[in-house]
């Protein structure tokens, strides 16, 4: 496998709309991203993600575009983005895309047009059907966003397919004018000096010709024929082709619904699609049989597993995102780890157990100062789509009451990583001195980049060491290119693994739990000679026979005779 620049790189996910405020009208905006550019130098950071920032309805917070050549005017303008591109560069940082393409807001003018009559030239370049034999909807189709995926047009007498909500209708990639207006259009963006692309809902692109109808007992019916469909491989090596292999560029494509097997087709550098994904695995390992909106405890040993199995099946074949965070999903300390007595240590456990790991880390902002869920107390709170499409449909169609409604969304609802960044123990914790466009966690007082930065035993600090690890020359090509072996695969509550190369060996040991837990080197492991490279617990000598873990504590030590 070849080389490349951004196997090394860290990816630092901004959701502009909390990052910060810098015009107080309450909405975080780019100048707010500029101005914070030292503090993510400081952290060490590659790649910025910027969730969507160009022109929008916000019915989905920015992922439903109206003009991809415009920047939204609550984040700023072009110059900004300009400007914003400019100012990363100049102190290394490189800026990511968000690109979403398998839908457009149905404000967008081809949408508008499209809708007008059957038989303009944009008709075509959205998804319509004549109603189903009962005159009712094409099909049984769910969205992710609750309800059919179907919403109909009365002018026309036809529905059109929207996955998401029904503000943002699904392109047809099936017509080769569109996909041309979208090349042309990603091309035009890494022109401006864009380096990255993450690419939104990229294996849901080519719909099953038929549009027949999903299985039924499945949580999304659909899903199943829409998502990996019949040309998705096309249309990536024809992106690939016009767009990717024109520029230096490193592109992660948004892939819900794939095991590894697929992700190597999607990421193996002699497919010519992606450069890597990110897989939903490790994600669902806590959704019930209802799918998220259902959580079950978790199920670590499967977690362990699952991240294993990617580590091990992607290896020299395909290349893995590492994350816990981004903007869909709820803070990662409340979900895998204790958000309550072992905040601290939690938070440093779970981000060692993956910047060890083979593949590209991606911190989701707040994550590197230990933010946690917000307890959102009535539903009037909440602002995501999802969420409160669900809440909806749950209460007046399920009849569920307002209190079971509110408690199951508080665990699984996206606006858990939505509140504002907290800057400070200011008001609205230094986000804005307008009225926030949504809830600041009350833990900004205490939890907040001011504090972290003071504290040199903070999340942030931690955080950057395991920055500095990943490229240090000493250990880096080891964490980069080293192989990888999970070790004591059923023990309950460690999780246990070894990353070597011909010279070197580290063995990361992370207690997931709250209970003390011992560690006996087996056979290949010969702890005399070891040395500690990080932990999240000042530690003494490591003992010979066994290692005692505290609650959450993570280890990481390299073994001298290998
Ligand atoms: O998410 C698509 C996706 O994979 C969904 O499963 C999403 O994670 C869902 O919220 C999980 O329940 C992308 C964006 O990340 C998301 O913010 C957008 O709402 C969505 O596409 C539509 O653009
Ligand atoms: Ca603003």
């Amino acid at each position: 496998m070849e080389k490349k620049w951004w196997h090394s790189s860290v990816v630092y996910q901004v959701y502009p709309r909390s990052f910060y405020d810098s015009n107080n009208d309450g909405v975080g905006d780019l100048k707010g991203i500029i101005e914070k550019l030292p503090y993510l130098q400081n952290l060490g950071v590659d790649i910025l993600w910027l969730s969507p920032v160009y022109s929008s309805p916000m019915d989905d917070n920015g992922y439903d575009i109206s003009d991809y050549y415009s920047i939204a005017p609550e984040f700023g303008t072009l110059g900004d983005m300009d400007e914003l591109i400019g100012e990363a560069g100049r102190v290394g940082i490189k800026i990511m895309m968000d690109v979403v393409v398998n839908h457009t807001s149905d404000e967008h003018p081809w949408f508008i047009e499209s809708s007008k009559d059957r038989e303009n030239p944009k008709r075509d370049w959205y998804i319509w059907k004549n109603p189903g034999a009962d005159g009712g909807v094409p099909n049984n189709w769910i969205s992710f966003f609750s309800g059919t995926t179907w919403e109909f047009d009365e002018r026309t007498e036809q529905y059109y397919l929207h996955l998401f909500s029904k503000k943002q209708p699904d392109l047809n990639w099936e017509n080769s004018a569109l996909r041309e207006e979208i090349y042309k259009m990603i091309n035009w963006w890494l022109d401006k000096g864009v380096m990255g692309l993450r690419l939104d809902v990229i294996n849901g692109l080519s719909k099953p010709h038929d549009y027949r109808n999903g299985d039924p007992d499945l949580p999304l019916p659909g899903a199943e024929l829409y998502m990996n469909g019949p040309r998705i491989h096309s249309y990536l090596k024809e992106m690939n082709e016009k767009v990717f292999s024109l520029h230096d560029v490193v592109t992660v494509g948004e892939t819900n619904f794939v095991a590894p097997s697929l992700a190597i087709k999607y990421t193996s550098q002699d497919r010519n699609e992606l450069d890597m994904v990110f897989q939903f695995e490790h994600m669902s390992v806590d959704a019930g049989p209802e799918g998220k909106w259902d959580p079950v405890p978790l199920d670590f040993i499967r977690l362990k597993n699952i991240l294993s199995k990617w580590q091990n099946k992607l290896y020299g074949k395909g290349w893995n995102s590492l994350y816990w965070n981004n903007h869909d999903q709820p803070r990662a300390i409340s979900r895998f780890g204790n958000d309550k007595k072992y905040r601290v240590e939690s938070a440093k456990m779970l981000a060692t157990v993956i910047h060890l790991m083979q593949g590209t880390p991606f911190i989701y902002q707040g994550e590197e100062i230990g933010m946690t869920n917000c307890s959102f107390d009535s539903p009037e709170e909440y602002r995501d789509i999802e969420t409160v499409n669900y809440y909806k449909k749950a209460v007046q169609e399920k009849g569920f009451s307002e209190k079971t409604v509110l408690e199951k969304i508080g665990k699984v609802s996206r606006d858990n990583a939505r509140t504002p960044m907290q800057w400070d123990s200011s008001t609205n914790g230094g986000f804005s001195s307008g009225i926030p466009w949504i809830k600041i966690n009350p833990s900004y007082e205490s939890v907040n980049v001011e504090k972290a930065i003071e504290d040199k035993d903070s999340i942030f600090y931690y955080y950057r060491k395991l920055i500095k690890l990943r490229k240090s020359n000493k250990y880096g090509d080891l964490i980069v290119y080293g192989k990888y072996k999970l070790l004591m695969e059923n023990h309950r509550s460690l999780f246990v693994y070894t990353r070597w190369d011909e010279g070197q060996k580290l063995l990361v040991i992370c207690n997931f739990g709250e209970q003390r837990e011992e560690f006996f080197p087996e056979g290949e492991i010969e702890m005399t000679h070891t040395n500690v490279l990080l932990s999240n617990y000042s530690r003494g000598e490591i003992a010979a026979d066994k290692i005692v873990l505290r609650p959450y504590e993570s280890l990481v030590l390299e073994c001298l005779h290998h």
